[in-house]
């Protein structure tokens, strides 16, 4: 039987709106625990880590907070390997986007440990390939998917030995906002990304069917979900929203494909800012999508 890991990482170091800290604990009054348990899942909530404050600094040398960055990074590194090297699912509540650094570099180094392949997918509104050179702001939210390809300071780019992940394990999905600088680096590397006009224009099913294709049972999933990947119609509770995001409907087909693709090794649940929310209506959607990524599903399946 699986045990989801609940690993709570609660802060907003990297980025410049505060709030994001409360995520893993709105995430447990929405009753992620007991919907994971209903499921038949086991459930390991370990707390949440410790870490150092948001300094509210100034950019330095293009980033803000690179010390507090890496120390939870670090942190968030630690106890993902435990918990996959205990056998468990591992699910990361941030917290902003910078933690995915720590999450999906120690899924990088177990995969690589074992030989099993490895796909990320990124739901997000934005690219977050900035590097500190190109960065608008300094946040290191805006920086992970560049850091992750190794590209970005040693103490966020190499936290797994080298860098984490090559450009074709990782696809971006209800991207609509990318600065000038982070067009260059997706298409220099390649990347896979299904931007909110391909979904628009193909539609969710046929744009999950090309994003889990090769996926096989060497394969491990892990879905990293900033919650600003959905429309700020139904996720009001993020820090930096974008209008014309993934409807209810698009995000539960995905969380249900994926579901059914039976290969979801590891997430992370991130940009869930309560002080932005209203009566934590984003943190109880942030639960109903994650009973659907862990197959919650309509209908019992007749296959
Ligand atoms: N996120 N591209 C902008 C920046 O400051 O680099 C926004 C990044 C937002 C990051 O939502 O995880
Ligand atoms: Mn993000
Ligand atoms: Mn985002
Ligand atoms: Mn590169």
């Amino acid at each position: 039987m699986t045990t989801v890991s609940l690993i709570g990482a609660p802060t907003d170091v990297g980025a410049s709106v505060l709030g994001a800290s409360m995520g893993p604990d709105a995430l447990r009054i929405a009753g992620i625990a007991r919907a994971l348990l209903d499921l038949g899942l086991q459930v390991q909530d370990s707390g949440n880590l410790h870490g150092p404050g948001n300094p509210q600094a100034a950019p330095q040398d293009g980033f803000r907070h690179l010390q507090e960055v890496a120390h939870w990074n670090r942190t968030v590194f630690e106890a993902t390997a435990a918990a996959l090297a205990r056998g468990e699912l591992p699910l990361m509540m941030g917290g902003d986007h910078c933690l995915a650094i720590g999450s999906i570099s120690a899924v990088a180094a177990h995969c690589r440990a074992r030989g099993q392949r490895l796909k990320v997918l990124w739901f997000d509104a934005h690219a977050d390939a900035n590097t500190p050179e190109t960065s608008p702001s300094g946040n290191i939210h805006g920086m992970p998917v560049a850091c992750l390809l190794g590209h970005g300071p040693h103490a966020l780019s190499q936290l797994a030995g080298s860098a984490a992940l090559a450009a074709g394990e990782i696809a971006l999905i209800g991207v609509r906002s990318v600065d000038a600088v982070e067009k260059r680096f997706v298409a220099e590397h390649g990347i896979e990304v299904y931007d909110m006009r391909t979904i628009d224009e193909r539609g969710m099913r046929a744009v999950m069917q090309a994003a889990l294709a090769g996926v096989d049972e060497g394969t491990h999933l892990h879905v990293s979900f900033d919650m600003d990947a959905m429309d700020p119609s139904v996720a009001p509770g993020v820090g930096t929203d974008v209008r014309g995001g993934l409807t209810y409907r698009e995000t539960q087909l995905c969380m249900e494909m994926l579901a059914d693709s039976g290969r979801l090794g590891s997430a992370d649940l991130v940009e869930l800012n309560p002080a932005l929310d209203v009566r934590n209506q984003t943190a109880e959607l942030a639960v109903d999508l994650l009973e659907s990524l862990f197959g919650k599903s309509t209908l019992m399946r007749v296959r």
